[in-house]
């Protein structure tokens, strides 16, 4: 496979209501991300991909846009994105925007033309049906919970939404609604940015007659259509958030010759700690062999036909530290262990906005103090069905998005130095220990270790092309595999618990990065400590 830039970079992503607030109205926003570039040049990521900053009525913090192609007021203006843009350039940094074109804003011109009659011009650019004797078409279910029709008395029709009923889905099928899109696109891509992040695009082939929602007949058409009318012609990079993704299916997306994305985001591991069948919200402990097979499946499968992205958190999922590693007294080296495992694999690594200080989940308790409007409904949903209160809240403080949302820790100041006024979201109570100021302070915090990690990468081949082989797959506690780059051969072992463990592993080599001071280079390993986690060149 030729080689590309993006295979070689290291992701940022940014939620900017959460990141950096520059005027004190509590809310993040694009000056704020501008005034912390040194700060991520420091850190050594190359691309930020920044979460929605589009007009939008914040039904789904942004993920519900009413004009693609202005900023949200309270985010700062297009001038202000012009300044961010600039500045990522000078300093050697891209830009991914996120495209969110599956569903708009009930509030987008489009939608509110669409609504009025059935002979509207844009009334296609939605997706309607007739109700059946008072009832939606069919029992199609939001992923926010409740009915995905909503019934619009304009016309006495629904219209179909995956997400919450402001943000109805876009119909595909239309091909004068695909161009414009593609339009949008370039605008974009003209104003300097290098690619997009695609919000749930695999749900852009859908056919809800027949209930097809993930991985339509035409979503690849669409994609192809897509690369060839927009970032095709240049020198970009594409992800898509595809949760229903296998590794055949990631290759239909991702080999290059197909002529559609760089990469997707899979979701497999992700759901390792869901009981079998259930939702998000059903609980189960990880099993670590379960982690290693999916991982390596994906390493082994899209070898040679596509690439791979590789992160634990995003602004959709719980902190890894609290989910996977130790947030009480391991928290620092339990960090370092899970950002040695993902980021010695092979693909491009994506961090999420405080994941490199080794933040952690909400320590909140009532159902109030989770905003989110996915929160919200699950809440209602559960205690509906049947669950208590107490699993409820339980399962919410395990795996809500909010856990994700709280500001960035900059430092021990009032609300974390992330505003001057009163933030949006409360400030996570540890900020006084995890914070950034803190972290840069301390040559042996979580920071320093994802600054080396970013750098092994820059400056060792094996590290982004080195095929990968797992060892030890029955192991549950260890995490063991190799990457090889013709003579190149290097090591990484993981212990993934708080045990001290035996093993015999008969060659090792030269310590290239520890989370333990003092691991020494060795001929072989006998023992890991608790979260030990070791890149070893083999000689
Ligand atoms: O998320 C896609 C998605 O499927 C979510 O429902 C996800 O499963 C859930 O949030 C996990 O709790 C994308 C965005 O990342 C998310 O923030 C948006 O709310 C959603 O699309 C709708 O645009
Ligand atoms: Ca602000």
């Amino acid at each position: 496979m030729e080689k590309k830039w993006w295979q070689s970079s290291v992701v940022y992503q940014i939620y900017p209501r959460s990141f950096a607030d520059s005027n004190g109205d509590g809310m993040g926003d694009i000056p704020g991300i501008t005034g912390k570039i040194e700060y991520l040049k420091k850190l050594g990521v190359n691309v930020l991909w920044i979460c929605p900053i589009y007009q939008s009525p914040q039904d789904d913090n942004g993920y519900d846009i009413s004009d693609y192609r202005t900023v949200y007021p309270e985010f700062g203006t297009m001038e202000d994105m012009k300044i961010l843009i600039q500045k990522c350039q000078d300093n050697d940094i891209k830009i991914i925007m996120d495209l969110v074109v599956n569903h708009t804003s009930d509030e987008h011109p489009w939608f509110i033309e669409a609504k009025k009659s059935l002979d509207n011009p844009y009334r296609d650019y939605y997706i309607w049906r007739k109700g059946e004797d008072g009832q939606p078409p069919n029992d199609l279910m939001s992923n926010f919970g409740g009915s995905a029709w909503e019934y619009s008395p304009e016309t006495d029709e629904y219209y179909l939404h995956f997400y919450s009923k402001k943000q109805p889905d876009l119909n595909w099928e239309n091909p004068k609604l695909r161009q414009k899109i593609y339009d949008m696109m370039n605008w974009w891509l003209d104003q300097g940015i290098a690619g997009f992040r695609m919000d749930v695009i695999d749900l852009i082939g859908k056919i809800p007659d027949q209930k097809i929602k993930e991985n339509g007949p035409m979503l690849h058409k669409y994609l192809q259509e897509m690369n060839e009318a927009t970032f095709g012609h240049r020198d970009s990079m594409t992800v898509g958030e595809c949760w229903g993704a296998t590794p055949e299916i990631g290759r239909l997306y991702t080999d290059p010759a197909r002529k559609e994305l760089s990469m997707i985001f899979q979701f497999e591991q992700i759901q390792l700690d869901k009981k079998p069948g259930g939702q998000r919200w059903d609980l189960k402990p990880l099993y670590l062999p379960d982690l290693k097979c999916v991982f390596s499946k994906w390493q082994t499968e899209l070898e040679g036909h596509g690439w791979n992205s590789l992160f634990w958190n995003n602004h959709d999922l719980p902190r890894i530290v609290s989910r996977w590693g130790n947030d009480g007294d391991y928290r620092v080296l339990s960090a370092k262990m899970l950002a040695t495992l993902l980021h010695g694999m092979k693909g491009t690594p994506y961090i999420y906005q405080g994941e490199e200080i080794g933040m952690t989940n909400v320590p909140f308790q009532t159902i109030d103090e989770f905003p989110d409007i996915e929160t919200q409904n699950i809440y209602q949903e559960r205690l509906k069905a049947g669950f208590t209160e107490e699993e409820t809240m339980y399962a919410i403080r395990a795996k809500a998005r909010d856990n994700a949302r709280t500001p960035m820790q900059w430092n021990a100041e009032k609300n974390a130095g992330f505003t001057e006024g009163t933030p949006w979201y409360r400030v996570n109570p540890n900020y006084k220990e995890i914070n950034v100021e803190q972290a840069l302070a301390d040559p042996e915090s979580v920071f320093y270790h994802y600054q080396k990690l970013i750098q092994l990468r820059k400056e060792h081949e094996v590290m982004v092309y080195g095929t990968y082989q797992l060892l030890f797959p029955e192991d549950e506690d260890l995490y063991i595999y190799t990457r090889t780059l013709e003579e190149e051969k290097w090591l990484i072992v993981c212990n993934f618990h708080e045990k001290t463990r035996k093993l015999q592993c008969k060659r090792a080599g030269q310590v290239m990065l520890s989370n333990y001071a003092d691991t020494p280079a060795a001929e072989k390993i006998t023992e890991l400590r608790p979260y030990e986690a070791v890149i070893y060149q083999m000689e």
